[in-house]
């Protein structure tokens, strides 16, 4: 290795929810690492890039500390690091620059079933219990509530069960865990999915060069994930119709048919999935011989 070359070392949780989509996308982007035996440092073989396997709770500090330049974890990790660190009196030398559209949660305030809610208020001298002291901190002081925080490193969702809190605040997806512990979801405090960060100390030129790269490498990845391909013959007539069909389309391709004067071949990107319904409207319309095939890449 070069000593002087300039690389990149991202923060990916070594193993949990994120861990695959993360090296998946990394992976689409053009990335080949080499996994070492001990699984915390990946070098990057193809790219100036590495990878550096974590829990997810370390990844703003490992990018706020400069240890590495990006990062990959939920948006709630980077809120409640952001926060803790605040009220340590440090800045956060982290900053939000990509969202990647997976690892989808929301961080919620929940309340054994029958319990009556009626706002915030209903908070008041309330024990919660959590593990994002920061977050529903904020919360609670914006709306001017002052409650007893019982923190939990984990599975809080019993708490209200063992006596030990009122209510909890954490993370739901399908609801499944708060409906098995016979609790209910009564406030929303932050939407959240897996973003990427990156260190507010500037990189110099080459290094930022490639941050963008990548970042535009992954528009392009991001947008081809739900884009298809479309082609499909249909009467000249009908073009007005069939283009209002054609889900998230700009521009598409028309092409006349050899040996037909009234008909044409329709070639289009829809930037949305493409449906059965959708195919099925568009024969009503007139349309035969559809075909939709995946995109493998798209650069704009
Ligand atoms: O070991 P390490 O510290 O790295 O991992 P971890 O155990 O702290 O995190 P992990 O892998 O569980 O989650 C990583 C990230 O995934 C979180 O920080 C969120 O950004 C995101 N994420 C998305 C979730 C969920 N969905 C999720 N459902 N994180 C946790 N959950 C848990 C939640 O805490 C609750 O126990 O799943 C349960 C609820 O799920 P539902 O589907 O029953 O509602
Ligand atoms: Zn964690």
């Amino acid at each position: 290795m070069d000593p002087k070359e300039q690389r990149i070392k991202i923060a990916v949780q070594k193993t949990g929810r994120l861990t695959d989509h993360s090296l998946d996308l990394l992976e689409r982007c053009g990335l080949k690492v080499r996994k070492s035996k001990d699984q915390l440092f990946c070098y990057g073989e193809n790219m100036p890039i590495d990878l550096l396997l974590v829990r997810d709770d370390d990844i703003p500090g490992l990018v706020a500390d400069d240890v590495c330049d990006l990062g990959i974890c939920g948006l709630n990790v980077v809120e409640e690091k952001r926060l803790e660190r605040d009220a340590n009196g440090k800045n956060a030398l982290f900053k939000r620059v990509y969202d990647l559209d997976f690892g989808h949660c929301r961080l919620s305030i929940a309340a054994p079933e029958g319990t009556r809610y009626a706002g915030p208020k209903s908070l008041e001298n309330a024990k919660i219990a959590t593990s994002y002291v920061g977050i529903l901190k904020q919360f609670l002081a914006e709306n001017s509530v002052s409650a007893d925080i019982e923190y939990f490193s984990g599975a809080v969702e019993i708490a209200p069960k063992l006596g030990k809190a009122d209510y909890i605040c954490d993370l739901v997806s399908t609801g499944g865990t708060l409906k098995a512990n016979g609790l209910t979801e009564v406030e929303t405090l932050l939407e959240s999915e897996a973003v990427i960060i990156q260190t507010q100390v500037p990189l110099g030129g080459e290094k930022q060069e490639l941050v963008d790269k990548i970042l535009q490498r992954l528009d392009g990845v991001l947008q081809v994930r739900e884009s298809k391909y479309i082609m499909l013959h249909a009467p000249r007539s009908a073009l007005a119709e069939i283009r209002d069909l054609l889900p998230g389309t700009e521009a598409p391709t028309v092409v006349p048919l050899e040996g037909s004067s009234d008909r044409v071949a329709i070639h289009a990107v829809c930037r949305e999935n493409v449906f059965w319904e959708t195919l099925e409207n568009l024969k009503a319309a007139g349309a035969s011989s559809l075909l939709v095939l995946p995109v493998e890449k798209m650069l704009a």
